[in-house]
């Protein structure tokens, strides 16, 4: 099975709940709901593209590729996924843009998995302490994602505890001791002795209270690269006098709205330490989530968890396949059902839902060239939405989600309209 199709497959499944636990449930609606920015705009774009050239060609190339980089998705994954989409162009004799969703899909995971296969497991010690250090320049959401990693393992029955060891910015010692007061885990911080021995301190006492897994909160900015190598130097060497082996991790924490600059971040920490894993944060605030692709080609760590909310359970792991899932969602989703539904809509309600869903314009950019109100647009864009989805419910929506999902080419929405017509005439 095409990944376009294991998509479609998810996408079935979350229609029809009873087939996944609440678990992957939540999840998948967590990914979905958090990469809706980046979704919004690269979904538009490539519609707008599909519109735009109806046929294949080398301009069509070209702008694909430039909508690709300006995703953030790295140069060279771009370059690499361009030439297996050209391969593959040509081998099934496409033309048609229409039908290059599907392998734009396929292959973006496929550029995306290939290679050495990176393991986003947590390297958790069956005798503890697992011992974790969070490393990442100011404000990126390293206090933050402790947090809400000693939230993840205390509920996974885990004991948990924080070392607060950045003595750099006034109040971050007080800010973890806050988290772990609210989330009920020991603690152990001070800002008035150096990092290390702060590192040491709490390292003997989490072996005394037989803790399971440690965080280390460290400063994100250090007057200089030589300042920030030597400090962490030193908390290594602390960690590995007293935990065999540890750290067991060393996460990097990256905010993806930062784009390229996060991942000139994260090769310039590569080179200091040993980052064994990427907590990407903020993507549900960017466009920009094609970051995820650009990491692994250009900086090979694996990202092992991804920020999409403030709330404690917005952390989740890694997991490429809900990834692709929440970028291309509307994709499958709006183009099929207005592929589907499209006759029943007036020319006017079809003009208007493609100008906002497909060719990016705004209400008040329609609403010029219609000449109506903006309020008037708003209303007709809620109106089509609720229109098709009510279309959806009434027609059997899980069946023809099936009849989609086991189809292997969008060329069969034919068969799915002639299915929908007899639905239809019952
Ligand atoms: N929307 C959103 N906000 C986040 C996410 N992760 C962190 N934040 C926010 O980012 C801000 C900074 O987070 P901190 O955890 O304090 O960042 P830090 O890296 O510890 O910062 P310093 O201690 O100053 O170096 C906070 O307001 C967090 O709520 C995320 O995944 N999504
Ligand atoms: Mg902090």
């Amino acid at each position: 099975m095409g990944f376009f199709s294991k998509v479609k497959d998810i996408l079935n499944k979350n229609k029809n709940k009873e087939d996944l636990t609440i678990e992957k449930q939540t999840e998948v609606e967590s990914y979905d709901k958090g990469l809706e920015k980046t979704r919004k705009e690269f979904v538009s774009k490539l519609s707008i593209l599909g519109i735009k050239f109806n046929k294949v060609s080398d301009e069509y190339f070209d702008e694909l590729e430039e909508l690709l980089i300006n995703a953030d998705l790295g140069v060279n994954t771009v370059l690499n996924f361009m030439d297996r989409l050209r391969k593959r162009v040509k081998q099934e004799n496409i033309t048609d843009t229409k039908y290059l969703n599907e392998v734009i899909v396929d292959e973006l995971f496929i550029v995306y998995v290939n290679g050495e296969s990176l393991s986003d497991k947590i390297n958790l010690q069956d005798k503890g302490p697992t011992v974790i250090l969070m490393v990442g320049v100011n404000g990126v959401g390293k206090t933050t994602t402790i947090a809400k990693l000693a939230y993840k393992y205390q509920n996974e029955g885990k004991k948990v505890m924080l070392i607060g060891a950045d003595t750099f910015r006034a109040g971050a010692v007080t800010q973890l001791n806050e988290w772990a007061d609210r989330l009920g885990c020991l603690f152990l911080g001070s800002d008035e002795k150096d990092p290390a021995s702060v590192v040491y301190d709490g390292l003997v006492k989490a072996k005394n209270e037989k803790v399971d897994i440690v965080f280390i909160d460290t400063a994100g900015r250090l007057q200089n690269k030589v300042n920030l190598m030597n400090e962490l130097e030193k908390i290594n060497k602390v960690i590995g006098m007293h935990v065999d082996g540890a750290p067991h991790e060393t996460l990097l924490v990256i905010d993806a709205s930062t784009g390229q600059n996060g991942i000139s971040q994260a090769k310039a920490f590569k080179k200091i330490t040993n980052i064994t894993g990427i907590v990407l944060t903020k993507l549900d605030g960017t466009a920009k989530g094609g970051i995820v692709l650009a990491i692994k080609e250009e900086v090979n760590i694996p990202v092992k968890f991804i920020g999409l909310g403030e709330k404690m359970e917005d952390l989740k792991t890694f997991d490429i396949e809900n990834y692709i899932y929440g970028l291309f969602k509307d994709l499958i989703y709006y183009n099929e059902l207005f592929e589907i539904y499209s006759e029943l809509l007036t020319e006017k309600e079809k003009e208007t839902f493609k100008g906002y869903y497909f060719e990016d314009l705004s209400l008040s950019e329609i609403a010029e060239n219609k000449d109506i109100s903006r309020a008037a647009v708003s209303k007709m864009v809620k109106n089509v939405v609720d229109k098709l989805k009510y279309y959806e419910s009434i027609i059997h929506k899980y069946e023809i989600m099936q009849i989609i999902s086991r189809s292997t080419s969008l060329n069969d929405i034919e068969k799915i309209k002639d299915n929908l017509n007899n639905i239809i005439n019952l």
